[in-house]
């Protein structure tokens, strides 16, 4: 899964692709390097971004994914946390929905994703964007994620998105310390027990430069070191910025493997 921002905020990307020409060029770039799903995003969810308004997202969104779900193959997913914008992207051709919130109060998300019978990122945060670095706190962050997911299967049921829609996502970075994404990166092999693929966003986050004091431009040995070993555990999509690195890598893993 490629991530392209259109927002000009981001951490790693933010104000590369605001002009939709751009964009679109960069999701195409995306998309012949290898990335089978590209993730378009029009609200930044680092750590104290600023919220975006649905209209200035749906401004930004709708003409990038209807672009490139008619120019690509690859499968178009949308990172937002309004209804109005996965209804109005899953109109446009979007096949997925990236709710890093996991709707927790507002249904109507996910009534928009039951309705278009489309795939569904499961996100699990604490707090919000807003929040969610100010202390985080888990007993034990690998049962408690693992907990949230069961939870909220049932209750997407219970919407009408089926298990097999589901991706699940145990939100690298959003609401954790660097102690727990660890634990939850180790731990990967309980997520795959409830049997749903697993979706791992690491790709240059913060947690590597403060591991390696290095800068988003050069935490690419660290993102691939991660997909590797949670390709082991059983993830199967990794949302990354480099993709034709990362899609080298594991063809490379896949090439190991069957030789033994
Ligand atoms: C939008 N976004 C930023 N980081 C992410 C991650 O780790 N997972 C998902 N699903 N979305 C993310």
């Amino acid at each position: 899964m490629g991530i392209l921002n259109v927002t000009p905020d981001s951490f790693s990307d933010g104000g590369c692709f605001m002009d939709p020409a751009r964009a679109v060029a960069r999701g195409e770039e995306l998309a012949a390097e290898g990335a089978e799903l590209i993730d378009v995003g029009g609200e930044s969810t680092r750590p104290g971004a600023a919220p975006v308004d649905e209209a200035e997202e749906l401004r930004r969104v709708i003409p990038v994914v209807r672009a490139l779900a008619s120019r690509t193959r690859a499968v178009i997913s949308v990172d937002t946390r309004k209804a109005g914008v996965a209804r109005a992207a899953l109109d446009a051709g979007a096949g997925i929905i990236n709710d890093i919130e996991a709707h927790r109060t507002d249904r109507e998300l996910w009534k928009a994703v039951a309705a278009a019978g489309a795939g569904y990122v499961l996100m699990h945060m604490q707090g919000t964007p807003q929040t969610m670095q100010v202390d985080p706190r888990y007993d034990d962050v690998v049962a408690e994620v693992g907990g949230f997911f069961r939870e909220r299967l049932r209750h997407l049921e219970e919407a009408g998105v089926q298990r097999d829609q589901v991706l699940l996502d145990p939100g690298i970075g959003f609401g954790k310390t660097l102690e727990h994404i660890l634990a939850l990166i180790r731990g990967l092999g309980v997520i795959s027990a409830l049997d749903r693929p697993i979706l791992l966003g690491v790709s240059r986050k913060s947690f590597i430069g403060r591991l390696f004091g290095a800068e988003p431009q050069q935490r690419l040995g660290a993102s691939l070191a991660c997909a590797l070993w949670a390709a082991g555990l059983g993830a199967g999509v990794f949302r990354v910025h480099d993709v034709a690195e990362t899609v080298q890598a594991l063809r490379m893993m896949e090439i190991l493997k069957q030789r033994t």
